[in-house]
Parts: C-alpha cells; structure tokens; sequence
C-alpha cells in the first residue's frame, strides 16, 4: 500500500473534520487550541509532508527556508493565504492551496448583519434592554433612531465570490450596488446585481454611503483604503470590513471616526489581530463601531468544509493531480 502523507495540522478542527483526517492520512493533529509558535512551526515543517496552517500560522520566508525537504504542500486552511509568503514558498517548488467557496455566504451573511447593525443601532438596542430591564423609559417618536440602509449607494471593493455574494444580499435589502474591482466581472452577473462599476476606487468612494471591503490582502492592497482615500467619503459613509485589517489605515480609521468624518464602521477584523486598539474599543463603548473578533465565517457548518475542502487538496495532490484550489504568486 502507498504510504499516507504525514500532515500536521496547527490548530484544532471539528471532530468529524479530525476523524477523517485520521483515516487518510498520518495525521498530527493538534488538541492544544492555541496558535504555534514559530519554533513549533518550523518545527511542524521539518518533519511534515504538508503542513495545514490556519491565519494565525505566520509561514514566513523565515520558517520557509527551514522546512524539510519533505515539506511539498502548505494545504491552508482559509480562504485568505496572507499568512503564508506564497513567493517563497513557490521558489522552493512548496504549493500552496486554500479554501475558497465553502465560506462565502456565511461570510456575506455577517458582512449583511454588520451593515444593519451599525446605522440602525442592533448592539445599543439589544445592550440598552440588558442593563434597563425594569427600567426601560418606553418608546417615544425620536429614541433610538438611526438610519435606513435601503435606497442607498453600497461600494463593494473586491468583487470576488464574497464580494457578489455581499451584492446580491445588498441587492435584496434595497441597495445600490456599486464595486470597484482589478478587472469588470462578467456581463451577465454585472445586469443580473444591477451593478455599476468604478474603474477609479477614490472617485467610487465619494459618491457612496456604506463601503464594504472583500479583496484579499496582499502588498497591493494593503492599506488600500489609505488615509487619503478615507477622507474622500462622505462623513455620512459607513465601512464594514470582513475581508483582512491591513486592507484599512486603521489609525486613520480611528482619528475620521473620532472627529465624525465619518458615520461608523463595522470591523470583523483588524490590523494587529489578535489585539484590537483601544481606541476602537472605546469606540465600540460610544456605540460608533461594531466590533466582531473575526468571525465572519465562524460557523459549524463552513469549518466542516473548510475541513472538506483541505482534504479534497492534500489527496488530490498525493495521487499526484493538481488540487482544485491551488494559489499561485501569480493570482495575488
Ligand atoms: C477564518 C478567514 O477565520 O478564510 C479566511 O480567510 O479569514 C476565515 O475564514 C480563518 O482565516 C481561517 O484560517
């Protein structure tokens, strides 16, 4: 019989995930749901054959230049593959694939929940009726208001599967959609969204009244939505960002909220994670931000094929084809 490859996985998946891992392959599998350390990565990388990293995995050139020469496959398990240099990965002929699909509309349904959230007040509400209890002071015509989001301009950046899944939902809810993306996205999912695309991002985002951000994070994008840009919103604008922290100037961020330049924000994600600023924090306690600890698609369900979807990788890529969900430098 051919010999299973010997995996290690970093962090703790679901059982029925683990349980089948364990039927195909050798698999090393973590029970201590804690990041690894970079010693315990390289580690993981010496004696592997693939090894499945998480976001919280940094496989940096670093880690990269130690592995073993076993090491040929880093079968992530996300859709995002930030943490991983993939360029260096692909010099050393490492491939590298992720789990695009599977968390999609999970993905958009927080991103939807964070939009509503924001301007009609969800997190104030819910918190006001907690702490008043047997004192709450009843409805009255001007308590509570916040403002609609129907009729109004949504600026999707990155217009990949979460971003149309975010467009549809958006759609549904009353919103124009607009996006800015590299390329056009096809004729028919353009007049099917009623979509309207911006070539130029700065001049998108002045005409919009939320923004919400699904491009992957890579040097081109990072701070995208630089301070200059952020200054082209309306102070009226919302911004909800599921996609990565870095994608964001989040001190700029942080001072345009402080000072009203803009209406609020809802953020799954942020930029020195897992520490969120203290400022934002403060933000969240004046009710100008939600603030989610990543979790846009933190669902039973779509760990369980994010699971799949690895295992679908690392035996496509042992019976020697090429796995569905490969990521070349190319694409980033
Ligand atoms: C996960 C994500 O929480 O897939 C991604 O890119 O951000 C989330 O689905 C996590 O990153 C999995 O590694």
């Amino acid at each position: 019989a051919k010999t299973k490859p010997q995996i290690v996985v970093t962090r703790k998946l679901p059982d029925v995930v683990e349980t089948r891992m364990r039927e195909l392959f050798d698999a090393k599998l973590n029970t201590d749901d804690r990041p690894m350390t970079q010693a315990e990565l390289v580690e993981a990388a010496q004696t592997a054959d693939v090894l499945v990293p998480t976001v919280t995995d940094k496989i940096d050139a670093g880690v990269l230049a130690q592995a073993g020469p076993k090491l040929k496959m880093i079968a992530q398990f996300g859709a995002g593959v930030d943490n991983i240099d993939v360029d260096a990965a692909n010099n050393r002929s490492i491939i590298v694939t992720n789990t695009p699909g599977v968390l999609t509309e999970d993905t958009a349904d927080m991103t939807l929940a964070l939009m509503l959230a924001v301007p009609r007040r969800l997190k104030e509400g819910a918190r006001y009726l907690v702490d008043h209890a047997e004192n709450w002071e009843g409805w009255s015509p001007t308590w509570m208001l916040g403002h609609r989001i129907w009729g109004k301009r949504l600026g999707i950046v990155g217009m990949g599967r979460i971003g149309q899944a975010v467009a549809r939902r958006a759609k549904a809810f009353g919103l124009a959609i607009h996006y800015h993306n590299r390329r056009r996205v096809a004729a028919d999912i353009e007049e099917e969204l009623e979509a309207t695309y911006w070539d130029s991002l700065d001049q998108m985002l002045a005409r919009m009244d939320v923004v919400s951000v699904h491009c992957p994070h890579t040097p081109a994008t990072f701070h995208l939505l630089s301070a200059r840009r952020l200054k082209l919103m309306k102070p009226s604008a919302f911004i909800v960002n599921t996609a990565r922290g870095e994608i964001i100037d989040e001190a700029a961020l942080i001072r345009m909220l402080e000072n009203d330049q803009l209406a609020g924000a809802g953020l799954d994600v942020f930029e020195h994670e897992p520490s969120a600023d203290p400022k934002l924090i403060k933000l969240a306690r004046e009710n100008k931000v939600v603030l989610l600890p990543h979790m846009g698609s933190a669902t039973l369900e779509s760990r369980i094929d994010m699971g799949e979807k690895v295992i679908i990788n690392i035996r496509t890529f042992a019976d020697g084809h090429r796995p569905p969900d490969r990521v070349l430098p190319s694409m980033l």
